[in-house]
């Protein structure tokens, strides 16, 4: 996309901000041009805002962070939306896309100008960034989303997010220019089979109510998800049962509707039925209510690896109404999405794919953390999808590891840079100790061996070092500085763990998340040191002997961490480093072994004890 920098954005940040060489605008903005000069905000400004915003979410953000609203002021600050007199002299600037906006802020003023009342939200959020700056530069963005709906559909398996996650996640899809949360956790039973008929008892919908709220403070759209093809009847008995759960939904405030059939076989599955029902719904609930946002279904056949060759989803596609968006999770349940499956799908549906994208979603390998960057979707396919919501892990702080990924890739395609976002990501995650955060996050980001094979890249960094390491000392030698850097690196895990591990305080809910698995990488860590230690003392038996019964030792204690924790999980367990740390250390601790009994004629258990006793048939 265009960016006219009169001088690049970063150095501009430094010289004119001081301390602000991290910063970068989130997400990444379509256009901007940042002048070297900065606004001095007055302490007071006047304020002139469009009828069209008068009772919206983006005036009490704006009146949080500048309370100094006074008539007379000399500093002016102009919202409103292309609907506005007050901004109709940028009104050629306002992008014609919906969600958009243009920001200026000049020395004298600030101007936000939204396509629409949302895009007046999001220049606010723009502006809420800058403001983060110690000097407010003079700037002028134009911007807007590539992908139309952007968010979260909490559609996973395991314990459901808690309210008080929930609550913080709306608030964090505001600020990172989300705009839907799907609300459909597998667990939850009022979901799903068995209670989807019954309406929540009065303190759960309380708190439904709440989530409502919550959402529309930050313009993002509530979807409500009932899953009811488990043991659906095809009679009027169950469409009335259906909809009367979502008059009951309606009543607590919901506007957005979706119904899942994923998952399920039998009766339940069948197109015709689901499609006759579905349209039902979209006539006599959704569009008769007037204020309800287009119905949401996720098919049965939701990805390329189901169904090929029935005739399931060119029923959906012809016959299922032209406004209902109908879900896609790619090739497979768990794939990148590229341009191939949009070609495929897309004129089955006879509409774009509106992508359910099952990362980083982790209720099938549960014994493993994915904090890893997102990467791999096709930077291409704005125009072939409708919607893009990512299926997060039920750890929801650590989920926004790759959140703030995808909302990054889905506003501003072409200019995403998986790296940068990450690393943006865990700074916002954990400022104060950011750098051993990435530490933790790089080694704790595949998932392992499991059915669904959605591999990603772990120890990038390290990775030659450690192959390096391993061949050279195969052959009989030591590459001295691969086996410095990884030396390095493992008394830097050993750090991070430890300095993550005393550090509660800064991030409460990422800490409770992820503790175990701080513990099982400390251990990692400590064995890499150990084995390392093992190659260079093979001729001395004594010191040998130190290491050796260290690395045993840990071996064991990554057992009992994996034997302890995380016990109630369908895979439990804990894993870390899992990808490249523990095998490459494991074969180093072999190799060392079987060297040393050479030597000595002796029989040390050259076997490294795997993260749990393999189970008999
Ligand atoms: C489920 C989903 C689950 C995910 C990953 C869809 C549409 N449905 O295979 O609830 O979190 O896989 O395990 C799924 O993806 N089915």
């Amino acid at each position: 996309m265009k960016k006219f920098l009169l001088l690049a954005a970063s150095v501009c940040m430094i010289t004119a901000m001081g301390h602000a060489q991290n910063f970068r605008l989130q997400p990444t903005p379509q256009e901007y041009v940042f002048q070297k000069d900065s606004a001095s905000l007055p302490q007071t400004y006047q304020l002139h805002v469009g009828a069209s915003v008068k009772s919206q979410p983006a005036l009490s953000v704006l009146s949080e962070m500048l309370p100094g609203e006074t008539p007379q002021a000399s500093f002016q600050v102009y919202i409103g939306t292309r609907k506005d007199k007050e901004v109709k002299k940028f009104k050629k600037q306002i992008p014609e896309k919906a969600d958009g906006y243009f920001l200026k802020i000049a020395k004298d003023r600030i101007v936000i100008a939204g396509a629409d009342e949302r895009g007046v939200y999001y220049g606010v959020q723009t502006l809420a960034q800058l403001l983060t700056l110690d000097k407010l530069p003079l700037v002028e963005i134009t911007d807007y989303p590539d992908v139309p709906y952007r968010g979260v559909v909490e559609g996973f398996y395991g314990t459901p997010w808690s309210h008080e996650a929930r609550m913080d996640q709306l608030d964090f899809y505001g600020k990172n220019k989300m705009n839907v949360y799907i609300y459909g956790p597998k667990d939850d039973p009022y979901h799903r089979t068995p209670h989807w008929r019954k309406p929540y008892p009065t303190q759960e919908g309380e708190r439904i109510k709440q989530l409502v709220n919550k959402a529309k403070e930050n313009e993002v759209i509530f979807y409500w998800a009932i899953h009811p093809g488990g043991d659906i009847r095809w009679n009027e008995e169950d469409r009335s049962n259906l909809l009367r759960k979502f008059e009951s939904m309606y009543q607590l405030g919901v506007r957005g509707f979706a119904v899942f059939f994923d998952d399920i076989s039998g009766d339940g599955a069948q197109a015709e039925k689901q499609v006759e029902l579905l349209n039902y719904i979209d006539e006599h609930f959704v569009k008769a209510k007037q204020d309800v946002a287009p119905l949401i279904m996720c098919p049965t056949v939701y990805c390329g690896a189901w169904g090929q060759g029935t005739d399931y989803l060119p029923t959906l596609g012809e016959k299922l109404n032209k406004n209902i968006r109908v879900m896609w999770t790619g090739d497979k349940v768990c794939t990148n999405i590229t341009q191939s499956t949009l070609d495929y799908v897309n004129p089955l549906l006879k509409r774009k794919a509106f992508i359910w994208w099952n990362y980083p979603v982790s209720d099938y390998v549960t014994d493993h953390l994915l904090l890893g960057p997102v990467y791999g979707n096709d930077q291409h396919i704005k125009d072939d999808v409708s919607a893009f919501v990512s299926n997060p892990m039920e750890y929801a702080e650590a989920s926004k590891i790759a959140l703030y990924g995808v909302a990054d890739y889905t506003w501003n395609m072409s200019d995403y840079d998986s790296q940068s976002s990450w690393k943006y990501a865990i700074r916002q995650l954990m400022p104060l100790h950011a750098d051993y955060l990435e530490t933790f996050a790089a080694h704790n980001s595949d998932q392992g061996e499991s059915g669904l094979e959605f591999r990603r890249e772990e120890s990038v960094a390290l990775q030659e070092a450690l192959a390096g390491l391993l061949e050279s000392y195969r052959g009989l030698k030591k590459d001295s500085s691969a086996y410095w850097e990884v030396a390095k690196e493992c008394r830097r895990i050993v750090a991070a763990a430890n300095v993550l591990l005393a550090s509660e305080k800064e991030n409460p809910a990422l800490y409770k998340e992820i503790k175990s698995w701080l513990l099982q990488f400390k251990l990692v860590g400590e064995y890499g040191g150990e084995v390392l230690d093992m190659m260079g003392s093979e001729r001395m038996e004594k010191l040998f002997m130190r290491s050796y019964k260290q690395a045993r030792a840990l071996q064991t204690l990554m057992r009992e961490v994996n034997d302890t924790y995380n016990q109630s999980a369908s895979h439990p367990g804990i894993k870390s480093g899992s990808k490249h740390l523990r095998p490459t250390f494991d074969a180093l601790f072999e190799l060392a072994t079987v060297r040393y009994n050479e030597l000595h004629g002796t029989h040390l258990d050259a076997q490294p004890l795997p993260w749990e006793e393999t189970k008999k048939q």
